[in-house]
Parts: C-alpha cells; sequence; structure tokens
C-alpha cells in the first residue's frame, strides 16, 4: 500500500511524458500570481447606464450612454483581496449587462446574457459582487449589443491595485476608443454592411479619456504607470512612446516577468498594457504617443509636455516581476481544439462570423460548447483564421499565453485574455482553466461577434 502513491504518480508521468516541461505543464501553482488571502473589506460602488450629453470628442455635445454620466465611466478602484460590490441599474432604453472583462471571477458574475444571468432590463438593478484574484488594470463593459452599447459611450476601468502598490510619482489611466461621427452625432447605424465585412467599426475620432487633444503636463524626473485600455469597437492600435523611456511591466492586467521595451505592441480591442515612464532629469523636450498601427497613416495620441522644477525619480525595482511559466514543451502537448475562424453569407446580418461552421446568434438559444476543458489541467489550443480578416480572440475568466503563430514558437513573457489573430493566421496557446463554468471564448471586434464570433467552452471541475 504505502508504494501505491508512487504508482499514481508514475503513471500521471507516463501520460504526460515525464519531461520536467511536462509536469510543468499540468502544474497550475505559479501559472498566475498567487492571489492575496481575502482580506473581508467589501467595497460598494453604484452604478447607472442612461443616455445623457457630454462635452466630447472635440469639445462639442454629444449624445451618449454613459456609466454614472461619464464617459469614460467611473475607474472603479479596489486593493488585491478586497470584494468588489456593484449595485447596477439600468436605465437605457434597452436590454443590457456589465461583462467585467480579464477578470477571474465566479461564472455567475461574469455579465453574459442567458449564460451567466439574465440580462437586466430597463429600470431593474443587479448586484454585481466578487473578489478578483489579480491585481491589474481591467474594464467592464456591456455584453449585450456591444457593438452598439460600448460605441455609444459604455465602459469603464476597473484597477485592482496591488496589495502594496509600487511608489510612482503618479499614475494615469487611459482610455483609448474611436468614434464614428457625422454631423456632430454618433452615426446612428451600426452593424453596417461594411463594418460587418471588413474589421468593425472604425471611427474618424480618436481619443484619449474621451478627448482628441490630450497634453499632459510632467515635471523632470517623474516616473508614471500609465495603465492604457483600448475600448474600441474594432481599431487597433500600436502605440510607439518613441524617444520616452517606457517599458512594458503588464499586459491584460498581469506583470510580465520582466520588463520590456513598450514597443510595436498590438493593442487590440478589449487589450490593456501598463507602462512604466520616467521622464529624464536633462531634457525638457515634448513627447508624442503615436499610434504607429498602420507604419503610413500614424496618429498622434497624446502629448507630454516636460515643465517646472526637477523631481527626485522613485527608485524601486520594477514590479513586473510576475511568475509567468515557459511551457516549453506545450507544443508538443495534444491540440485540445482547433477553432476554425471564417466567414460566410446569409444570417440576420447578411453575413455571419463563423467558429467551427457556427454563428452564435442568438444568446437564448445557446449552442453546445465548443470545447470542455478541466478545471485546473494544462490545455494547448489552436485558432486557424481562414478569413481574410483580423480577429482579436478573447477568453472570458482566464488568462493564456501564446505558444506559436503559424507554427513559429513564440515566448511572450506575459499572459493575455486577448490576442490579435492576423489574415490567415494560425495561433496556437496555452492555458490553464482556474475557474469552474461556461465561459465565452468570441471575436473582441464587437461587429463580428455580434454577426457570430461567439461561443462557449465549458470548464468543469476535474474527476477525483
Ligand atoms: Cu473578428
Amino acid at each position: 500500500m504505502r508504494f501505491a502513491p508512487f504508482v499514481l504518480l508514475a503513471c500521471v508521468a507516463c501520460r504526460g511524458g515525464g519531461s520536467p516541461e511536462d509536469r510543468e505543464l499540468g502544474e497550475f501553482r505559479g501559472a498566475y500570481p498567487e492571489t492575496e488571502q481575502p482580506t473581508g473589506v467589501v467595497r460598494s460602488f453604484e452604478i447607472v447606464a442612461a443616455p445623457t450629453s457630454l462635452p466630447l470628442v472635440d469639445g462639442k455635445q454629444l449624445e451618449v450612454w454613459a456609466y454614472n454620466g461619464q464617459v469614460p465611466g467611473p475607474t472603479l478602484r479596489i486593493k488585491l483581496g478586497e470584494t468588489l460590490r456593484v449595485r447596477f441599474t439600468n436605465k437605457l432604453p434597452q436590454e443590457t449587462t456589465i461583462h467585467w472583462h480579464g477578470v477571474r471571477l465566479p461564472n455567475a458574475m461574469d455579465g453574459v446574457p442567458y449564460i451567466t444571468q439574465k440580462p437586466v432590463q430597463p429600470d431593474e438593478t443587479f448586484v454585481y459582487e466578487f473578489t478578483p484574484k489579480d491585481a491589474g488594470t481591467f474594464w467592464f463593459h456591456p455584453h449585450v449589443r456591444a457593438s452598439e452599447q460600448v460605441e455609444r459611450g459604455l465602459y469603464g476601468v476597473l484597477v485592482v491595485e496591488d496589495a502594496s502598490p509600487p511608489p510612482y510619482s503618479r499614475e494615469l489611466v487611459w482610455v483609448v476608443d474611436d468614434w464614428l461621427l457625422k454631423d456632430g452625432a454618433i452615426y446612428p447605424a451600426f452593424n453596417t454592411r461594411h463594418d460587418l465585412a471588413m474589421d468593425g467599426r472604425w471611427g474618424n475620432a480618436i481619443t484619449i479619456n474621451g478627448r482628441t487633444d490630450t497634453v499632459v503636463k510632467v515635471q523632470p524626473g517623474e516616473r508614471l504607470r500609465l495603465r492604457m485600455l483600448n475600448s474600441s469597437n474594432g481599431r487597433v492600435y500600436a502605440p510607439d512612446f518613441g524617444d520616452l523611456d517606457a517599458k512594458l511591466i503588464a499586459v491584460d492586467g498581469l506583470y510580465l516577468r520582466e520588463p520590456i521595451a513598450a514597443r510595436g505592441f498590438e493593442l487590440a480591442p478589449g487589450n490593456r498594457i501598463d507602462v512604466d515612464v520616467t521622464f529624464d532629469k536633462s531634457t525638457t523636450a515634448p513627447f508624442e504617443v503615436v499610434d504607429r498601427f498602420f507604419a503610413r497613416r500614424p496618429n498622434t495620441l497624446a502629448r507630454f509636455e516636460v515643465e517646472g522644477p526637477l523631481v527626485a525619480t522613485p527608485q524601486f525595482a520594477s514590479p513586473a516581476r510576475g511568475t509567468v511559466p515557459r511551457w516549453s514543451g506545450a507544443l508538443s502537448a495534444p491540440i485540445a481544439h482547433t477553432f476554425r475562424l471564417d466567414v460566410q453569407s446569409g444570417g440576420p446580418f447578411g453575413i455571419s462570423w463563423t467558429i467551427d461552421g457556427m454563428a452564435f446568434m442568438d444568446h437564448q438559444h445557446a449552442m453546445p460548447p465548443a470545447a470542455t476543458l478541466t478545471r485546473g489541467r494544462f490545455v494547448r489550443l489552436r485558432f486557424t483564421n481562414a478569413s481574410p480578416r483580423i480577429h482579436p480572440i478573447h477568453i472570458h475568466g482566464m488568462f493564456f499565453r501564446l505558444l506559436a503563430r503559424n507554427g513559429q514558437p513564440v515566448d511572450e513573457p506575459f499572459f493575455r485574455d486577448t490576442v490579435l489573430i492576423h489574415a490567415r493566421e494560425e495561433v496556437d496557446v496555452g492555458l490553464v482553466p482556474t475557474d469552474a463554468g461556461t465561459w465565452m471564448l468570441h471575436c473582441h471586434i464587437l461587429e463580428h461577434a455580434e454577426a457570430g464570433m461567439m461561443t462557449t467552452i465549458d470548464v468543469v471541475e476535474p474527476v477525483p
């Protein structure tokens, strides 16, 4: 009897091949940052979604839909270990929900209509309550008619601070969005044939926190933490920080294994990056942050102007020292499921975006899950983009690591919850699901999602 445990171990090793990498594949501990113990502190917020009018984009009044009368909505801020309680009231003319993008939370709090909750009807209230497992930059937005509701202005940032936040001079939260405006108003037709067939709705005005003319005045020596979110329906940005000393420290909330130069990151809809920026004491030259996703059509996003007396630069080690496994043997693991991304004609919009040949059109008639995964067990998944358009694929409630693009191994020193898959590209990811439930997997180009590019994956408890 005393040898039984060794027999069991040998058996597991047999199935996985027995190498150190294989053992790491199935090992959850250390795959994500260790969760702080819940502190018992509950942070309560009220959020009301309602139509309103705000001076946005170029300063003229714009009819929008907003959380608490603001676009972006309020930045909700709690510390790791604290519980977020949001009493949400819908004052919109249509049903809605709030999805907490990137947050590992109980499935019932994920805000997906008919799958995790009934949609919140006009004048109804719903209470979201959960204790995030990770510190980081997250966001929230509706998961009902998102291509319209998000475009009209419904989104906000959730910052889960470290239990002991690093002492930056200050912190900036930048929500990058683009607006399709015509005659001083949000272009009123949503899910147009053009937007559905192309890469979603790309606007004609790019804003940071609702403004096209962001200028941040900083003092020489300051060290900033910049939390940046792309809330656009379809537009991808590649922020270039030029001559700034800018290091990428977190992607999609979680810290990197080590800081890397913040250059060329494809900030697709849904993605967040945290950037550690230090302003040299010796220069007062202004700095621009420029989107270079299309090299020939750069967009200036914001400008830093350095002025005033020198300040001492806070000296501390980069917080980017997250536990990010290499999963170096992962490409020899079997592919648990291949998601085929494609397009076909037909359906209510005349064009349907499909996963595995199926369009997810109506939340009320849920399809069977595309895949069933086991909680705590590593899987390798493949996305084959058979279409000529881009698809930022987002998985709810878990993080994954990129393993390969078109068969070429990739070792990104970070986790993600959203990855941009280019036209005709094949992408492999690895992940260890940590929470049971039915989780959405979908394209974050909101028009593509609306026209069907969504599915679910079930995460089930391991068989004892
Ligand atoms: Cu897509």
